[in-house]
């Protein structure tokens, strides 16, 4: 069975992410989010609530897991047996970064591949900092977020201002 690790902060989980998310289900019998810990980043949603807003928008997804893990992606990979791990790629901005983290996870796990999809044009400047900005001013993130979790959202960036 090929299995693939689509992990990330999903700070929160944008249509960028579900557009990879999908892809990557075409490719693989089997997809798990993972919800990981990146050290550069302080997360606005814990993790249980990163999860739960995965799981909503992935819940008719029968070959989508929604896990967490709270150390390195190459022995989490490595422990499930994954054949690779699928990142998204939105500019040359992202390249860089993605370049460092898939040759040092190939020093740590050899046998594990990652495969970069490009991002559709229309989601190349989508992240979960813009989603997060842009609802903290009380603008309009619905073409930015799945429908289903958008009150979810809302909801969560007005109380944090509060
Ligand atoms: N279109 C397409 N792809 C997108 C879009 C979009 N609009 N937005 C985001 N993506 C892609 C990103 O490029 C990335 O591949 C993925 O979706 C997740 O994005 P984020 O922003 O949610 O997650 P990141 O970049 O913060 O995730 C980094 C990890 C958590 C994966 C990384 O830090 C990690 O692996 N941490 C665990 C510790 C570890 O093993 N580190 C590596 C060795 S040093």
């Amino acid at each position: 069975m090929k299995l693939a690790i689509c992990p990330g902060s999903f700070d929160p989980v944008t249509i960028g992410h579900l557009d990879i998310i999908g892809r990557a289900r075409k490719i693989f019998d089997h997809v798990i989010v993972a919800v990981m810990v990146n050290p550069e980043k302080h997360t606005m949603f814990t993790t249980e609530e990163r999860i739960a807003l995965i799981q909503k928008c992935t819940k008719d997804m029968e070959d989508v897991e929604v896990v967490s893990f709270d150390g390195l992606l190459a022995d989490y990979a490595k422990m499930r047996g994954a054949t690779a791990i699928v990142k998204g790629l939105r500019a040359m901005s992202d390249f860089e970064y993605e370049f460092q983290q898939a040759l040092t996870n190939r020093k740590l796990n050899p046998e594990l591949e990652t495969v970069f999809m490009i991002t559709r044009a229309e989601n190349m400047f989508l992240s979960s900092s813009i989603v997060k900005q842009i609802a903290s001013f009380g603008g309009d993130v619905s073409n930015f977020v799945p429908a289903c979790i958008l009150d979810d959202i809302k909801e969560r960036i007005y109380a944090a201002k509060k």
